[in-house]
């Protein structure tokens, strides 16, 4: 493939040469991979040409001219999966190095905060990424608020679209919830072992294909962007970015992030309710603090620090 990827014409003979195959092996890999949607055109002359690749998240794809060395160094790649969050936490156990994604076309089981369901449909995003800072327990709230970030400036940077963020894990456009960041981690009481952090992104589903009960709170960043909108280059900017701030992270602290997730917020200065599984409480969403709690100013003036729930904004079109 890489050979493929770097020439132009390339003769089966050649490519038999360099991996030690015979022809016969080489014109199967080749019925493979168009299979898999790669143009690939031969000429009995001039041997084979790559004419395209096609836009699923495969690993070579995702891996060609991603300049990461940590994130996405090591990509699995599955057609059907239960959730990238089952396998990646599998091969966490197992010693998985940081920075391993886990990709799928679908999953069949895919989910959200407090086991919710996550619609899944062929043409979206689907990953997990295996973390392992060292960081204490109680900062792993800052994690999905990092992914956020970096998933918002990665589907800026791929399309010009700006998405705004709401606590703790949802990323927006035009109101509707595009993408949503699930985190799972394995702890000691003072350490962490690992953190799973799961990123799902309606990129190209069409909007007829959403269940009832998410069409109308859900959208599609293709849709919204009025075209078809490349995976494999928005799981490269997310890799990219999200290495750039996991570093800066690790090396500096969560300041500078928590600023930036603010300006991308939709939350902050906002009227909200919140709903976790004990109560439902309004106010005004006026900070997130040092370890990525909401802080929220009730009627009464009190002011009430939030770790967990949905948000609902009132009195504006981003809820
Ligand atoms: C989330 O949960 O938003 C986290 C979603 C994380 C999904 C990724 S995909 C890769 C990895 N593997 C997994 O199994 N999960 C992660 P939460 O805030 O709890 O939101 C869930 C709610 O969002 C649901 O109850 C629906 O109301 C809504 N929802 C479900 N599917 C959606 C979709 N495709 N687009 C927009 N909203 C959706």
């Amino acid at each position: 493939m890489q050979r493929l990827r770097k020439c132009g014409h390339v003769s089966g003979e050649d490519i038999g040469k360099d991996a030690g195959i015979s022809r016969t092996a080489i014109w199967k890999h080749i019925n493979e991979l168009r299979r898999d949607g790669y143009q690939i055109e031969s000429s009995p002359n001039r041997g084979y040409r790559l004419i395209s690749t096609p836009d699923n998240p495969f690993p070579e794809e995702i891996k060609a001219g991603l300049n990461t060395h940590i994130l996405g160094q090591s990509v699995e790649f599955h057609h059907e999966v239960t959730s990238t969050q089952d396998i990646a936490k599998s091969v966490a156990t197992k010693g998985a190095s940081e920075g391993t994604v886990i990709i799928a076309e679908t999953q069949t089981h895919g989910r959200g905060r407090i086991r919710r369901t996550w619609t899944s449909l062929p043409g979206g995003i689907y990953f997990s990424i295996i973390l392992r800072p060292e960081i204490k327990p109680t900062e792993a709230l800052q994690l999905p608020l990092i992914a956020g970030v970096a998933a918002a400036q990665a589907i800026r940077t791929v399309t010009n679209l700006r998405p705004s963020l709401k606590w703790p894990n949802d990323i927006t456009l035009d109101g509707k919830k595009v993408g949503g960041i699930l985190t799972e981690m394995s702890a000691e009481i003072d350490r962490l072992d690992w953190v799973i952090i799961g990123i799902g992104l309606n990129a190209n589903i069409p909007k007829s294909r959403f269940p009832d009960d998410v069409a109308g709170i859900a959208a599609s960043i293709g849709e919204i962007y009025g075209d078809h909108v490349s995976r494999v280059k928005l799981i490269q900017a997310i890799l990219t970015r999200l290495e750039i701030l996991y570093e800066a992270y690790q090396f500096s602290g969560f300041e500078d992030i928590r600023q930036e997730w603010k300006r991308l917020s939709n939350t902050i200065g906002a009227q909200v309710t919140i709903n976790s599984t004990s109560n439902k409480i309004s106010g005004l969403a006026i900070d997130i603090d040092q370890d990525g709690a909401l802080i929220l100013q009730k009627e009464d003036g009190a002011q009430e620090r939030i770790i967990a729930g949905d948000v609902s904004l009132r009195n504006t079109t981003h809820d």
